[in-house]
């Protein structure tokens, strides 16, 4: 994935356009694909991505993560 495929898909993810990921925003788009993941998984996914731990995935963190 490169650049502006990330910038696309970040208002999908963001489901309430509040400029962050929340876990529950992530949880949902994983449902929504038909691969619901674990509490384990939405962790492992948060601990990679959200590299300054306020718990949610800006898009800068989000770019960083896919590109
Ligand atoms: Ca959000
Ligand atoms: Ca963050």
């Amino acid at each position: 994935m490169n650049e502006a495929q990330a910038r696309q898909l970040f208002p999908v993810v963001d489901t309430n356009n509040d400029g962050q990921i929340s876990p529950a925003e992530l949880v949902r788009l994983y449902e929504r694909n038909g691969e619901p993941i674990s509490d384990e998984e939405k962790d492992a996914i948060f601990g990679k991505a959200d590299t300054d731990n306020d718990g949610l995935i800006s898009l800068e963190e989000f770019i960083t993560f896919l590109v």
